[in-house]
């Protein structure tokens, strides 16, 4: 077992933390966690990058305070041309990166929950660029079951 400042510290030693000869991308599930800003007016906002060599995307757990609509800024660093398939309500989004590109998406994620994203093109998910989504909080009174009060942690 190691803490997870060691793992770091042994993926760099390894030279894990990068694409390199041995590895496609970086080991899956590794990768750096963020947190969405939010304005006052309710709307949250994030940038997530895809950095050179890397194949994973930076943040690749982000997290989100609560429940809404998010802004998404996707900046692709790398060398090669990747795309962003994210969810959001009613319908996903899809976009192109070529390199050195950015863009932007407008999600609505309203529901507290895990939700996945990935870059879907040629083998990307298998090298590394999946990530996750994270809404805190707890289900609008609109979308709780009517059944008892349950245990809480
Ligand atoms: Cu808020």
């Amino acid at each position: 077992m190691t803490t997870a400042q060691e793992r770091v510290d042994l993926l760099n030693k390894i030279g894990l933390a990068a694409q390199n000869k041995a590895a496609l991308g970086q080991v899956l599930g590794t990768g750096s966690i963020g947190q969405a800003t939010e304005g006052s007016d309710g709307r949250m906002q994030a940038t997530i990058r895809i950095n050179p060599d890397e194949l994973t995307w930076d943040p690749s757990i982000l997290v989100m305070p609560h429940g809404g609509d998010i802004e998404l800024e996707l900046v692709n660093d790398d060398l090669n041309t990747h795309c962003a398939l994210l969810p959001s309500n009613g319908d996903r989004k899809f976009i192109w990166l070529v390199n050195h590109s950015r863009g932007r998406a407008t999600l609505n994620l309203d529901g507290p929950g895990y939700y996945w994203f990935s870059s879907p093109t040629g083998n990307d998910e298998g090298r590394g660029l999946t990530g996750a989504i994270v809404v805190m909080g707890d289900a609008p009174p609109e979308a709780r079951l009517d059944r008892p009060e349950q245990p809480r942690p």
